[in-house]
């Protein structure tokens, strides 16, 4: 099975054929990694990219979102398990405004595995909810998702009123999310940004002292 051949059915919608594809190479002893990020996450590129271009409209991409969730459910019990003592905790959700949960349930999913204590707040979370959960779960870091452009500002205000409370230091502040980047974390008092759900692993890894 080549992993190409799941991304090509994954764009073109084919639901039956990519899953079967997906257990294929996974019987094959294909790494569920490379599966998810070269064959599911690059087909949900893909497909954003068309509906950016008009030539996939909101029906598509919304097929593309339940069959990425669908894949994701085969894929998640073969990803590599860290068994271990948690790492830290994290508070995660996407802010408010952001319904997109497949990429936030991702970078959940690795948390989890590599160790850390997630809590997952869900989507449409309004920026002080954030910080309360944090506040009751006694959280390391607070991870937000982020994919529009007209959401990503309300990852500042979460920074600005962390500050305004006077309790910025408490937490580590994380992005990610289509559209965000480094320097808009930087930008916006966030102490880092990651592409995906093995960098932000990383990220959190290095902001505890775990690497
Ligand atoms: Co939407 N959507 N969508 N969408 N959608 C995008 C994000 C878009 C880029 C598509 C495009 O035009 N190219 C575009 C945003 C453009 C912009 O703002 N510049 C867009 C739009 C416009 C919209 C609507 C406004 C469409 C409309 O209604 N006209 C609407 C908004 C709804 C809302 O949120 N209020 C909308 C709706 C939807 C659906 C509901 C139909 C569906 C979501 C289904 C679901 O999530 N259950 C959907 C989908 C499927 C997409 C695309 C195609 C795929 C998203 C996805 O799941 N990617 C997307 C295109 C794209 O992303 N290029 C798009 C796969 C996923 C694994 O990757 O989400 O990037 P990603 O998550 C990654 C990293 O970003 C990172 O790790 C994850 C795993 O590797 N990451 C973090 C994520 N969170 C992190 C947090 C971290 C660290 C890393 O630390 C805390």
């Amino acid at each position: 099975m080549d992993i190409t051949q799941i991304k090509d059915t994954f764009v073109k919608l084919q639901s039956d054929e990519t899953k079967n594809h997906v257990q294929a190479a996974l019987d094959e002893g294909l790494d569920p990694v490379e599966i998810l990020q070269n064959g599911i996450i690059a087909g949900l590129k893909e497909v954003g990219k068309k509906f950016e271009e008009e030539e996939y409209f909101l029906a598509e991409l919304m097929m593309a979102g339940k069959l990425g969730e669908a894949c994701i459910e085969i894929i998640t019990p073969h990803l590599p398990e860290n068994a271990g003592t948690s790492k830290g905790v994290v508070v995660l959700g996407a802010v408010e405004g952001d319904l997109h949960d497949i990429g936030y349930s991702l970078v959940a999913t690795q948390l989890k595995l590599a160790g850390y204590d997630v809590h997952m707040l869900g989507v449409n979370i309004p920026s002080m909810q954030f910080i309360e959960k944090a506040q009751d779960y006694n959280a390391d870091i607070i991870g937000m998702s982020a994919f529009l452009v007209t959401t990503i500002p309300n990852c500042a205000e979460v920074v600005k009123y962390l500050v305004d409370m006077n309790i910025r230091d408490k937490f580590k502040v994380i992005i990610g999310g289509a559209e965000t980047s480094q320097e808009k974390a930087v930008s916006m008092g966030c102490d880092g940004q990651a592409d995906n759900a093995v960098e932000a692993v990383a990220l959190c890894d290095r902001l505890l002292g775990h690497s």
